[in-house]
């Protein structure tokens, strides 16, 4: 089972804004150093600045540690949104900028322990603060080196923030049809709880999600308004490719025919569309559903079967309420099948 992408965002911890906001951070953690309750000032001295390095070093190596172990592996992402994440972010930028996270806490670490045997070794209170200024002097240009690379992970984290949040564990039935044929009637007809609304990448748009459980069975219903209802030749490149990503995701694809053209695209344009999806989704099994059952006559239906060339996956009407509970049950059907 892959990793839940709620999860996956939960555990993300935000790249800080600059090199020197994290350094002024560690400084101030030096600061926290109590005086050590010693006589010999030069012990005393010390130990307190031992303390400090230790101090600054643990919250870097807390810091840096959080950003590269809690960000989600782009590899390891489900095809679905590891195909996001290509078109979103650099990922060959974000995977060497992790690695020099990694590689960059465990310069500091030897900094931070020669610092703290120049310390040891001190024979003066000057000497000391050298040592010490040493840490902080090459520690801040380690960090510095990294202020591309927190910019960089900061901004691949916050899209990746805005993943759409789909379960990718379940069975996925998407949604497809012109406008107006009453693809979001159906969704909401065929759907236990109220759908929920979630941005999709490189678009405007949204895809709305819905539920069919039975038993231990679930089916997840997406419903993609605005994207796969007019021709993908007409979308532009990034846009097309945010849509296929859809094919990692899709066990099947429903889509939905108004023969009564009152949804005001003939069929012939809907059809245009049907194709253009079964070009593009080769590998996902597409059912026709006619909607507006209710207004559908003799003469419509064969219309329809003349431009369409097949009988239907089922007859419904999405307002009426009739033939959904059998389409229902044909979909919870096909899960045993996928
Ligand atoms: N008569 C009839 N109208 C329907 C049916 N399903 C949807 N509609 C109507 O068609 C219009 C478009 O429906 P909508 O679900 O928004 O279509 P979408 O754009 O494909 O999501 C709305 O006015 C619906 O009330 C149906 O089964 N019968
Ligand atoms: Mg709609």
């Amino acid at each position: 089972m892959t990793l839940d992408i709620v999860e996956l965002k939960r555990k993300i911890i935000v790249a800080p804004k600059s090199s020197s906001e994290l350094f002024e951070k560690a400084v101030r953690e030096c600061k926290k150093a109590p005086n050590p309750g010693i006589k010999n000032r030069l012990e005393k001295i010390k130990r307190k600045n031992i303390d400090c390095i230790n101090r600054s070093l643990q919250f870097l190596r807390r810091k840096l540690t959080q950003i590269y172990a809690r960000s989600p592996y782009i590899d390891k992402l489900h095809p679905f949104y590891r195909e996001l994440a290509y078109l979103l972010i650099d990922t060959d930028e974000y995977k060497l900028c992790m690695s020099r996270l990694r590689s960059s806490q465990r310069i500091i670490e030897k900094i931070a322990r020669e610092s703290i045997h120049g310390i040891r070794l001190a024979q003066t209170e000057r000497d000391v603060i050298k040592a010490k200024k040493m840490f902080f002097g090459r520690t801040f240009s380690v960090l510095n080196t990294l202020d591309k690379c927190f910019k960089i992970v900061r901004n691949s984290q916050l899209e990746i923030l805005r993943f759409p949040e789909v379960n990718v564990n379940d069975t996925t039935v998407v949604i497809a049809g012109a406008p107006n044929v009453g693809k979001s009637s159906l969704l909401k007809a065929i759907s236990r709880a109220k759908p929920e609304i979630k941005p999709y990448p490189f678009t405007t748009k949204n895809v709305i999600i819905g539920h069919i459980i039975s038993g231990d069975k679930r089916i997840q219903l997406i419903d993609t308004p605005g994207l796969l209802d007019t021709p993908l030749s007409e979308k532009n490149r990034i846009e097309t490719q945010a849509i296929l990503a859809m094919k990692h995701l899709a066990s099947l694809i429903l889509f939905i025919v108004d023969p009564t053209e009152t949804c005001g695209f003939p069929l012939d344009f809907q059809k245009r569309v049907h194709d253009e999806i079964a070009e593009n989704f080769k590998e996902i099994n597409l059912y026709v559903v006619l909607n507006k059952g209710d207004l559908m006559t003799q003469e419509h239906y064969k219309n329809y079967l003349e431009i369409f060339g097949k009988e239907p996956y089922e007859i419904v009407s999405a307002l009426k309420g009739t033939n959904i509970d059998r389409l229902k049950l044909k979909l919870l059907g096909e899960i045993q099948q996928l």
